[in-house]
């Protein structure tokens, strides 16, 4: 049995947010109210296919996807750069490899105790958020 990630997760912590946001090249303004946020993520795991539906006061991000089949990612909101995205399971960890024009970009989400966790990177940059259950 996989591990199930399904459930409402709202953001306690948000390590190295702002250097993962200068390597996408986030503009000064918008890492300014981006980091504010506390985010919260929903997440619905039925089988092979996610949805994560991350929302904020400011923007929010869906994505949806089978584990194991390539997919379009827009990024829409974010840097709004396509990339091509594989999600896998490395063990209990949930990975996205994204490749696109930003190099060694990508995240990967485990759970630890009673918290999600989401490594997020771009190049030498490396954001780690934690979530608890709402
Ligand atoms: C959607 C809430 C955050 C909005 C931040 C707005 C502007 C900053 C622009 C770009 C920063 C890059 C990413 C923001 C961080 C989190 C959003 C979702 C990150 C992500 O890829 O989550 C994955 C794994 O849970 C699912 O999309």
């Amino acid at each position: 049995m996989p591990v199930d990630f399904s459930g409402t997760w709202n953001l306690v912590s948000n390590d190295n947010f702002e250097g993962y946001m200068v390597a996408l090249g986030i503009d000064f303004a918008t890492r300014k109210i981006a980091k504010m946020l506390k985010p919260q993520k929903v997440i619905k795991q039925d089988g092979d296919m996610l949805s994560i539906h991350t929302t904020s006061t400011f923007r929010d991000y869906m994505l949806q996807f089978k584990i194991g089949e390539e997919f379009e990612e827009d990024n829409k909101g974010l840097d709004n750069r396509k990339c091509k995205s594989l999600v896998t399971w490395d063990n209990d960890k949930l990975v996205c490899v994204q490749i696109g024009e930003k190099k060694n970009r990508g995240w990967t989400h485990w759970l630890e105790g009673d918290d999600l966790h989401l490594e997020l990177r771009c190049e030498n940059q490396v954001c780690r958020q934690v979530f608890k259950r709402a």
